[in-house]
Parts: C-alpha cells; sequence; structure tokens
C-alpha cells in the first residue's frame, strides 16, 4: 500500500469543490488516512515548494497556496501516487483531459484546484511537512476486499 498527499487548493477551497473532489477518490475506493483544513503559513509553502524555487511562477504559486484556506489530505491505496496522479490529470487544466479533476474543474495553469505528490519519495517528504505522525490514521473498513480484494 502506498500514502500520497492531496492538497485542494484556495480556489478548490472557494468555489465549495472539497466534497466533489475528495468524494471522488472515495469513490475510487482510495482510503482518507489523514485531513484538515488549515491556511498554510508561507514558510511550509516554501518548504512544499522547494524544488520550484527560483522558476518564474514560484513567487506566484507560494503567494497563492497561502493566499487563503487549503484542505490537504493523505490516501492510502495500491499504487495511490499514481492512481492519484491520474485522476487529477495534467498540470494544465486548459489541456487535461475530461473526466480528471483538472479537466472538469479548471481553466487557468495556476488556478489548477488540486496538488498530489509526484513519487513515493516526494509524498513520504510533503506527507512529512504538512502532517505528524499522530494525525495519520490506519484502520480497516469493512468493505475494502469489495474494492481491493482479499
Ligand atoms: P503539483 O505539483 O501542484 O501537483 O502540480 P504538477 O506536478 O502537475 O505541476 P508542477 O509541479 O510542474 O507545478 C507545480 C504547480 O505550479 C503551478 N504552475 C506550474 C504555474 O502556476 N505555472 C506554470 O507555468 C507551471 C509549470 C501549477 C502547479
Amino acid at each position: 500500500m502506498e500514502r500520497t498527499l492531496i492538497i485542494v487548493k484556495p480556489e478548490g477551497v472557494q468555489r465549495g469543490l472539497i466534497g466533489q473532489v475528495i468524494g471522488r477518490f472515495e469513490a475510487k475506493g482510495l482510503k482518507v488516512v489523514g485531513l484538515k483544513l488549515m491556511r498554510i503559513p508561507r514558510e511550509t509553502a516554501e518548504k512544499h515548494y522547494a524544488e520550484h524555487a527560483g522558476k518564474p511562477f514560484y513567487d506566484g504559486l507560494v503567494g497563492h497556496i497561502t493566499s487563503s484556506p487549503v484542505v490537504v489530505g493523505v490516501l492510502e491505496g495500491p499504487e495511490a501516487v499514481s492512481v492519484t496522479r491520474g485522476m487529477m490529470g495534467v498540470t494544465n487544466p486548459k489541456t487535461a483531459a475530461p473526466g480528471t479533476i483538472r479537466g472538469d474543474y479548471g481553466l487557468d495553469i495556476g488556478l489548477n484546484i488540486i496538488h498530489g505528490s509526484d513519487g513515493q519519495e516526494s509524498a513520504q517528504r510533503e506527507i512529512g511537512i504538512f502532517f505528524a505522525s499522530d494525525e495519520l490514521v490506519s484502520y480497516e473498513r469493512a468493505n475494502d476486499t469489495w474494492v481491493v480484494g482479499a
């Protein structure tokens, strides 16, 4: 089982899409093992987006993600990282395929609704930035065998 970090970005919260976005992952069968609404402090955003420091869109990115509350979550499931990335769609919502979150809800690359970790290493790093270990909960769901098999 893998874990991955997602962020419903400020535009997702402001547009009332929290439930629809999280609901897609639940319907897919991924398990929510961590979830909180927060206003991201600037220092945390800089840590999270460290790989983009120096890029032309970096200042806007950090300014935007800290501008309004977000919902941060940890999803668990088989190949959770790539399954989540596939459901998000490509970075630019204009070209993201219909049926993906970005393809269905967005039009602007700076307002692309959702972040998801892009690999297992970044997932571990990002989960550590946003969640203390006692904020993540392992549990069985009664219908897991009907989603991921025995
Ligand atoms: P994240 O990391 O948020 O899941 O997005 P992606 O993996 O799909 O895309 P990314 O890391 O290349 O970009 C991170 C973040 O920056 C915004 N962005 C990106 C932007 O505002 N302008 C740009 O030109 C690019 C490339 C969107 C996502």
